[in-house]
């Protein structure tokens, strides 16, 4: 059982050393002895960053739903695998067991399979966060179809687009969707995207809100009565170790998503290992991570690394607003949730409205906090952990992409010391390095640079969906031999990383590189205010100066904007230095945010730079009616 679980911080070190210096022994033990194969491999790495191609495992064969759900039939039958949250409170929370579970994939499966779905087809998936969603996505993999999740959030043109890009054959949906108190129409989305989509034979929806809806003869059918009348034994398809196993769609800086790639074997063995380590997973816990399916945090957090490890997966439907918003710690007590993990943005949002809701619930079964998904700055890493964890449960601000598949930088809790706004050490076996613009490494501790990794590790994304020449101009261009993040991030003196945020968000005032996150970071501590955004617009002197987007916090009094100003350019001056200092400072009632909680910084810089008629796409917002707002009072 070696290797496999890391409990202190001395193991840590001497499994990283072993993971860096003989990765394929490292990485065929853990595969070895931690999963379950149908033919193992026959040469454990292969890669090369110029082309660039990465083949993990090549020869061995299997299939990842005998991983996530067969294996565990012998001793955790009755175990709960997903259990299901609804949106409202009042209605009853489903436990579904890995029996149920492999029952119901294989339905599932069957089904996907009477409507001509084939190894290899891409099965487009938009439903919202029902049991349905992790069934759907699991029955693909048991047949070797590669699913394609679309967030269903998304708009029909948004949709339409992916659908297109990876030419799937079939769409998975529901009648509609509940989110808070609203209902959202998700056919009629699937359908006024389907008038741009000719590559569609069948659309499967499942029924969640009773909603009337089109059905389209000849392509849309209801999935219950195709599932009841599956068989529940489905033989899972043989999968070689690089088949595809999904496609990801993450937005690029300009112009069309960039379907990324995932293939099977090491994708689950990365995914499963980091998920045991990061969350220090033991047999009886249950783990929520509040993301969606549609993210790749809720592939590899929600879906496969908790099953590969059998785990107790919650699945939430709703939004930490509604009823109201204490929901999150209600679900906490309510399920004695072990392992939480979710993103800042959820953070600030419910610190803004104070602690009263986090008090009234009973936290103490939270063992370890996650956060992903963009900086953690300092005032909401704090109220984490006083609020939430009682000052007792480590905070792993875990650092990765849709790219890297899994964690790639973060703290083990109880074994790394964490430090605020740190997302600290490199997890085992992987390789970062910080690189000049000059394209030379870093060398030693307290340095800045760009954001790289110099080794392949098991579940990095192999191509982008029909364009590896994008995937190579993306990540392999910016420097010789090594995977670019497209992150800032520093190093302190006892090699600690903190990310600073995207490079094209390093603006540079006066010849200094400035990170959007430390600036936004010290704006956020002033108690006044909830959250901010810094962007550069064009200066005569400096170059770039800087334009600041500042929320205040709902308190019910009224502030002197000017007097504000002032203090918040002092906190900046106190924390980074005067040079960081804002030439502009906006309050405004929200920022623009991506569906996944990132602020589209790209937005406001082009508001500041007074480039409105240029906004770009603006529909796949979260908010798309704050843009005029901000417009409107910009200064
Ligand atoms: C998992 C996920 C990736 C980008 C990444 C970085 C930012 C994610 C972070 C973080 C600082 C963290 N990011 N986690 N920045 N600290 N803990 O979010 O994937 O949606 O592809 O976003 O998000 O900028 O490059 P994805």
């Amino acid at each position: 059982m070696s290797n496999y679980h890391i409990k202190h911080l001395e193991e840590y070190f001497q499994v990283y050393r072993k993971s860096v210096r003989e990765p394929e022994n490292f990485w065929e033990e853990i595969a070895e002895e931690h999963f379950v194969w149908r033919k193992k491999w026959d040469k454990v790495l292969e890669w090369d960053f110029t082309k660039p191609e990465v083949k993990w495992f090549q020869g061995a064969q299997l299939n990842i739903t005998e991983n996530c759900i067969d294996r565990h039939l012998a001793t955790r039958a009755d175990k709960t695998a997903i259990l299901f949250e609804p949106n409202n409170p009042d209605e009853k929370a489903e436990q579904i067991t890995y029996r149920q579970l492999h029952q119901r994939v294989n339905q599932f499966a069957n089904v996907l399979k009477e409507n001509r779905i084939q190894k290899g087809d891409r099965v487009c998936i938009y439903v919202p966060m029902i049991p349905e969603l992790a069934v759907a996505t699991l029955a693909c993999a048991r047949i070797g179809a590669i699913h394609s999740v679309v967030f269903a959030g998304f708009s029909a043109s948004a949709l339409a687009t992916r659908i297109n890009d990876a030419d799937c054959k079939m769409v998975i949906t529901a009648d509609g969707s509940f989110r808070g108190s609203k209902t959202i129409d998700l056919k009629g989305i699937v359908d006024e995207a389907l008038e741009n989509c000719t590559c569609v034979e069948t659309v499967l929806v499942a029924k969640r809100i009773n909603s009337e809806i089109n059905m389209k003869e000849g392509r849309d059918q209801w999935l219950q009565p195709l599932l009841d009348n599956a068989s529940t034994e489905c033989e899972a398809e043989t999968m070689n170790a690089e088949d595809p196993l999904f496609i990801l769609y993450t937005s690029g800086s300009t112009g069309m998503p960039k379907g990324m790639v995932h293939t099977t074997a090491g994708y689950m063995v990365y995914s499963a290992y980091t998920f045991k380590n990061a969350f220090q997973y033991k047999e009886n816990d249950v783990y929520w991570c509040t993301a969606d399916i549609g993210w790749i945090t809720g592939h590899s957090y929600i879906v496969y690394g908790p099953l590969a490890n059998g785990a107790t997966t919650v699945m939430f439907e709703g939004v930490p607003s509604y009823p109201d918003f204490g929901r999150f710690w209600q679900i906490v007590e309510k399920h004695k949730i072990n392992q939480f993990y979710t993103a800042p943005t959820a953070i600030r949002a419910l610190a803004k409205h104070g602690t009263g809701l986090v008090d009234k619930y009973d936290l103490t079964s939270l063992k370890v906090l996650g956060s992903v998904g963009e900086p953690i700055n300092e005032e909401a890493w704090h109220w984490y952990n006083d609020n939430v964890g009682k000052k007792k449960s480590p905070i792993i601000d875990t650092w990765w992409q849709t790219e890297t598949g899994g964690m790639m930088i973060t703290p083990i809790p109880y074994v790394t010391p964490t430090k605020p706004t740190y997302a600290t050490l490199p997890f085992i076996g992987i390789q970062p390095c910080l690189m000049d613009e000059n394209g030379k490494e870093l060398e030693g501790n307290q340095v800045e640079g760009r954001l790289c990794i110099k080794h392949p590790w098991p579940s990095i994304a192999r191509t982008i969906w029909g364009n590896h020449q994008r995937y190579k101009e993306t990540y392999f261009s910016a420097f010789e031999n090594k995977y670019f993040t497209g992150d800032g991030a520093l190093r302190d003196e006892v090699g600690y990383y903190r990310i600073t945020g995207r490079v094209d968000d390093v603006i540079i005032v006066s010849g200094h590189n400035l990170g959007t996150a430390p600036i936004e970071d010290a704006i956020n501590e002033h108690p006044a205010v909830a959250e901010s955004a810094i962007v550069g617009f064009p200066h005569d002197i400096k170059g770039s100066a800087l334009y600041g987007y500042v929320i205040l916090k709902d308190t019910g009094e009224s502030r002197n904007h000017d007097n504000l100003r002032k203090e918040i350019n002092q906190a900046i001056s106190e924390k980074i230095g005067p040079i960081a200092k804002l030439d502009k400072i906006q309050f405004s009632e929200g920022l623009p945010k991506t569906r996944s909680g990132k602020i589209m910084r790209r937005i406001l810089r082009k508001i500041a730079s007074n480039e409105m008629d240029n906004l770009g796409d603006t529909s796949t917002l979260l908010n798309p009616e704050v843009v005029q707002n901000i417009i409107d009072n910009r200064l």
